[in-house]
């Protein structure tokens, strides 16, 4: 191996920074200047990334199921095994009985050829994992503007007069990309404003913090949006020539006049026109929203959507939505089709152009019939579901109840898992298949602002590991045949000839090629009509019971670094006080349903707002298994 100058890409998180590794010391990292870090700045995740190469769990032998136990075999064993199992599955009970789960550690190429194999096996059941936590926002992007995805390019973020973050925290989430392009721009007169229920690192950098209360933040948008139509800061000629829908639209704003919605959301009056004043002060506006506007079904991601739409403020530089992607390709492996309603490209299943493409590289069509989301692949595990082919993901760490993903997992007739390690989804597996690491691989992976960049190994893999994108090389000459054939170079060839998305686009590039995708829909939107389209604005409505909090969820516990909580709620100082507790009080946070609890220490801090009580994500884990958002709190 001879490490490239450049380095590869960090393969922690959608930001995208390159490293190399550091001679002196190989269980670290060292920057490399890129596009993402610029002064080849990296994190303390980042610099750490090669420590866990030589993890003691690092799976180096293919293994199958002999007897109940998980036995290391040869290779050619074990890929006689998972093609035998997957495709006993569907000669049985057909193609839809397959689910294919990819694969947002992996690179594009090993993405394309899993929906490949999915689709050539006759079935749109693929997804990826990572798609759940940013799930309403991508689809409200695509849905309104064409593609789900940032419409900006990180660089121009500065070029913004106004940066709202709303339920985000890049400050420690992406913290490159905070210290590289937002930092930079608010020291230069860039208004920061947060929109979060409570304060985190991003809020120290910000000029103003709105807390609304937890579920509230649609409603509080659309009484920006309101206040904005009412005093005419619209941008009718944008208005007009981009979007469609706007009369019915600014009709139905009427209902959420600012007061209103400063009252339903529990901020101050001023707080509406406040935030309405400087989106009608700034030229350019963009928004940067992570997993926090996703509780409301897409409410909150499509009232933000609004505000630039009604203001002009997409499709030029430095302004737009930036959706702060988690996982190192989440957005590559959308982007080249691992998704049950769409191909490469993000084309419709019927959009003739792209089936033509797909029938002259592949031989076959693609089936036309959406697929099962990879929710609902696990919940027809067992019964409609009998054999899955799981890529790089961790269906057993989610946020469903573990003891039902395990027993979802056992009751397939067929599991397939290839990871670099062993996890709870590999113990599981009919046939475990190793995989070598994102340092230790060649392709390309896509940041969260549509940069395609190139990896290049920086470490050996194991003896014995192989890349994903060979494994499904192999599976796939065994299930289909001489389409798999071919290195990654003739599968990034054949995506591009596929994907119209995807032609041009050299390393370094965003998608698409033209205008240095620094501003996608510069001239009109992906839409079937080009324009926008305006929905009537109707928030679900967000009341937690009488007596009860709503759970504010805080940080990861998913993802590659497996985050411990600190073991403590936090709890507004007002309401510890009509509780009667003190700071570090042990206390009970209990779902309103009672069907889970957690124990913690209570942490009395004016972090959260009232009548929300944040935890962190890995010790809250139960309470969003159970899916009610709504808490009480009792001492211990
Ligand atoms: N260090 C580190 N970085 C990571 C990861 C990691 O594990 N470690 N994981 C990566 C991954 S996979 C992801 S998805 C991203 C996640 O990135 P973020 O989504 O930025 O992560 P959080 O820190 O959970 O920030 C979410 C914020 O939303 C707020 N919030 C909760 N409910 C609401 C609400 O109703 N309204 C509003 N406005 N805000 C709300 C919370 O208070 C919190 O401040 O981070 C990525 N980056
Ligand atoms: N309870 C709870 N559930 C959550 C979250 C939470 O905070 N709490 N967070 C959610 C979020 S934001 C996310 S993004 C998801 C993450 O959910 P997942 O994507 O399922 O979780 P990870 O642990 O990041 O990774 C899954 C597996 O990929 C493997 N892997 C890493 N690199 C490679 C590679 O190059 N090739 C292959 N083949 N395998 C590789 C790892 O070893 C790991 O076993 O979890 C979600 N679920
Ligand atoms: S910000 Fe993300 S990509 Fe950059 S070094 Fe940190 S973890 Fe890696
Ligand atoms: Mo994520």
């Amino acid at each position: 191996m001879v490490e490239s100058p450049d380095g590869t890409v960090c393969p922690r998180c959608a930001v995208g920074c390159r490293l190399a590794r550091n001679d002196a010391d190989p269980d670290r990292a060292v920057g490399r200047p890129g596009p993402a870090n610029p002064d080849g700045h990296l994190c303390a995740r980042g610099a750490r990334a090669p420590a866990s190469l030589d993890d003691a769990d690092r799976l180096t032998a293919p293994r199958v199921r002999e007897d109940g136990d998980l036995v290391p075999v040869d290779w050619e064993t074990a890929l006689d095994r998972a093609a035998a199992a997957l495709d006993g599955v569907r000669n049985g009970l057909g193609s839809d009985a397959l689910a294919f789960l990819g694969a947002p550690h992996c690179t594009n190429e090993a993405n394309y050829r899993l929906q490949k194999l999915a689709r050539l096996l006759g079935t749109n059941n693929v997804d990826n994992r990572a798609r759940g936590c940013h799930a309403a926002a991508a689809d409200a992007l695509s849905s309104r503007l064409g593609h789900p995805a940032t419409t900006l390019a990180v660089e121009d973020v500065g070029r913004a007069d106004l940066v709202v973050v709303a339920g985000a925290n890049p400050a420690v989430q992406q913290p490159v990309f905070f210290d590289a392009f937002v930092r930079p721009a608010v020291a230069d007169g860039t208004t920061l404003v947060h929109v979060d229920p409570g304060t985190n690192e991003t809020t120290r950098l910000a000029d103003r913090h709105v807390a609304p209360r937890p579920g509230t933040d649609a409603r509080l948008f659309l009484g920006v949006c309101a206040d904005l139509v009412a005093r005419g800061a619209v941008d009718r000629a944008f208005v007009d020539a981009r979007t469609s829908g706007f009369e019915a639209y600014a009709d139905g704003l009427s209902a959420f006049d600012p007061a209103t919605v400063a009252a339903d959301a529990g901020v101050p009056p001023d707080a509406v026109t406040a935030l309405a004043d400087d989106v009608a002060a700034a030229d350019r506006v963009a928004v940067l929203a992570a997993t926090g506007v996703e509780a409301d079904d897409g409410a909150t991601p499509a009232a933000l959507l609004d505000l630039l739409c009604l203001t002009g403020n997409v499709g030029i530089r430095g302004a737009g939505f930036v959706l702060l992607r988690g996982l190192a390709n989440e957005q590559g492996a959308v982007d080249v089709g691992c998704r049950p309603d769409a191909l490469p490209g993000h084309a419709a299943l019927d959009d003739g152009p792209t089936r033509a493409r797909l029938l002259a590289a592949w031989g076959t069509p693609p089936p036309t019939a959406p697929g099962r989301t990879w929710a609902q692949a696990l919940d027809a595990f067992g019964e409609e579901v009998r054999g899955a082919l799981v890529v790089g993901e961790n269906p057993a760490v989610s946020k469903r109840d573990a003891a039902w993903v395990d027993d979802r997992l056992r009751a397939l007739d067929a599991l397939v898992v290839v990871d670099v390690r062993e996890s709870e989804t590999v113990r599981r597996a009919d046939v475990a298949l190793p995989a070598a690491a994102g340092l230790e691989k060649r392709g390309t992976v896509t940041a969260f602002d549509r940069r395609v960049q190139s990896l290049s190994p920086v470490a050996d893999p194991p003896e014995g590991v192989r890349t994903d994108h060979a494994i499904l090389g192999a599976l796939g000459r065994r299930l289909v045949g001489a389409q798999f054939d071919g290195d990654i170079a003739a599968t990034a060839r054949e995506l591009a000839a596929v994907s119209p998305l995807h032609r041009d686009v050299d390393p370094g590039d965003r998608w698409p090629a033209d205008a240095d995708g620094r501003a996608l829909y510069a001239e009109s939107f992906d839409t079937p009509d080009g324009t926008a389209p305006f929905a009537a604005p109707s928030p679900p409505p967000a009341d937690v019971p009488g007596g009860s909090f709503a759970l504010v969820v805080r940080g990861r516990a998913g993802g590659p670094d497996r985050e411990r909580g600190d073991g403590r709620v936090r709890v507004n100082p007002a309401d510890a006080a009509t509780l009667d507790l003190r700071d570090g009080d042990q206390v009970t946070v209990r779902a309103v349903d009672g069907t889970a609890t957690v124990d913690v220490a209570a942490a009395v801090t004016e972090s959260v707002r009232e009548g929300g009580v944040a935890l962190h994500a890995a010790d809250a884990d139960a309470l969003v298994r159970a899916g009610t958002g709504a808490v009480h709190v009792v001492a211990r």
